[in-house]
């Protein structure tokens, strides 16, 4: 029997967070097939064809963790919880972005790990010790050699990016003491095809993973998840709390709780992932019929918020500027660009959404409780939005 699956094909994409200037969209775009499998004996999902980190995560990367209070507030939260509960004298961050999460600690006991220079020099900027490289056997050498071990290790939406795990956890051990904790946070696969959330496939997120697959990983480096956390973030993440196995801590009963909720779900078969990607299939026409009954109406629609997860879907659908007239983001670096694959106008946001529009395209989803209590007043002048998760409407 084939131990792999290829159950989703989401067609010829581009690099999900590759904006386009005006002379670049003239241009043939690099695109790739958008394959996810899955592995029945590691239970790993993961995308077919990676690209090498310096492709997706270099000088040029437009992404901002600040641009969302909600992000801000759960950082802050996390921090709080970290300081009373584990007391760390040191803490390396991998993936650190623009110090969100970081500028929460005393500048002397942060470190963080950041390859993009562009972002890297934000919390530069703030005297933080950011060093502007990839995570990896090289970088924890040095870093041990100048700190020694690190007591608390953190990394958001940043593990499920690099492709070579191995090294990554190789290098995680070699820095963490004995009784240290590594808390690790990324989407859920649970909550991904529970809400038909397609759109966590791209090419930066090579993993998306399941507490089943992590565990399967994370053993082979003597490491054990001791705690589970379920998040509402970015639609569903999980916050692992992870120790040394043979550190003195307990392991608690949210582990077991997961590991039981995923195996009814049927993380771990073939045919669950099938399933899903016949919802796919469904969601993509819905989706594509609803953009067309609006554009019947002469409804003026716009995009909000250009995330790398709706490059997966205006590609996907084939959504391009003949139906969203522009996207409204509050990034410096994504404004006056295009949208990849789909090249719709990115313009920037003003701190309301224009009267002419009668739709929006509700592209960070994720961030929908801010953002409709934020476009009160679109709301109350009868503005409406579509969103396709769990299944695409118009609300
Ligand atoms: P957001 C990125 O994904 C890429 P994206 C990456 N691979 C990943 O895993 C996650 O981040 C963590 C804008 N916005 O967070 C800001 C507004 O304009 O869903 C952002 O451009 N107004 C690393 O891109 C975008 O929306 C607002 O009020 O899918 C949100 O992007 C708010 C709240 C956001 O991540
Ligand atoms: N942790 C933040 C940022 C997530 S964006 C948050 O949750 O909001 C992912 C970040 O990981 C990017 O800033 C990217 O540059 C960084 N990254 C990607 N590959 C990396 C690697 N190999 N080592 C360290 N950081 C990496």
């Amino acid at each position: 029997m084939k131990k792999k699956l290829d159950f989703l094909d989401l067609g010829q994409q581009p690099l999900a967070n590759y904006y386009l200037d005006k002379k670049q969209i003239k241009k043939k775009e690099k695109k790739y097939r958008l394959i996810v499998s899955f592995d029945s004996v590691t239970k790993i999902v993961s995308i077919k064809k990676t690209f090498s980190s310096k492709m997706m995560f270099n000088n040029k990367y437009p992404y901002r963790s600040s641009m969302s209070k909600t992000m801000q507030t759960s950082f802050k939260n996390l921090s709080d919880k970290i300081k009373k509960k584990f007391k760390p004298k040191k803490i390396l961050e991998i993936g650190s972005n623009d110090g969100s999460f970081l500028k929460n600690f005393n500048k002397n006991k942060t470190i963080g790990i950041e390859p993009c220079a562009n972002v890297e020099k934000i919390t530069k900027k703030m005297k933080f010790n950011t060093i502007p490289e990839y995570w990896g056997n090289n970088l924890a050498k040095k870093i041990l050699k100048k700190f020694n071990q690190v007591d608390l290790i953190y990394s958001a939406n940043t593990i499920s990016h690099i492709k070579n795990l191995d090294d990554v956890f190789k290098s995680i051990n070699l820095i963490l003491s004995n009784e240290g904790v590594l808390i690790i946070e990324d989407p859920s696969l649970l909550e991904c095809l529970k809400r038909n959330t397609y759109d966590q496939f791209y090419n930066e997120h090579i993993y998306v993973f399941s507490f089943i697959s992590l565990e399967n990983i994370l053993k082979k480096y003597n490491l054990e998840i001791f705690k589970v956390e379920n998040l509402d973030i970015h639609g569903g993440s999980n916050r692992y709390f992870i120790k040394k196995k043979k550190s003195k801590r307990k392991v608690e009963s949210s582990v077991k709780t997961q590991k039981s909720k995923e195996l009814k779900y049927g993380l771990h078969k073939k045919i669950t992932f099938i399933k899903f990607s016949e919802r796919v299939k469904e969601s993509k026409k819905k989706l594509i019929s609803i953009f067309n009954k609006c554009k019947s109406q002469n409804k003026k629609i716009i995009g909000y918020g250009a995330t790398a997860k709706s490059t997966t879907i205006l590609n996907y659908c084939m959504i391009d500027g003949s139906t969203i007239d522009y996207f409204l983001d509050t990034t410096k670096d994504k404004q006056n660009k295009y949208t990849p694959g789909t090249k719709i106008i990115i313009k920037k946001y003003n701190g309301s959404i224009d009267k002419s529009v009668d739709i929006v395209f509700l592209g960070a989803w994720n961030f929908k409780k801010e953002i409709f209590k934020k476009e009160k007043k679109f709301i109350k002048l009868g503005g409406k939005f579509i969103i396709h998760t769990p299944y695409p409407r118009i609300i």
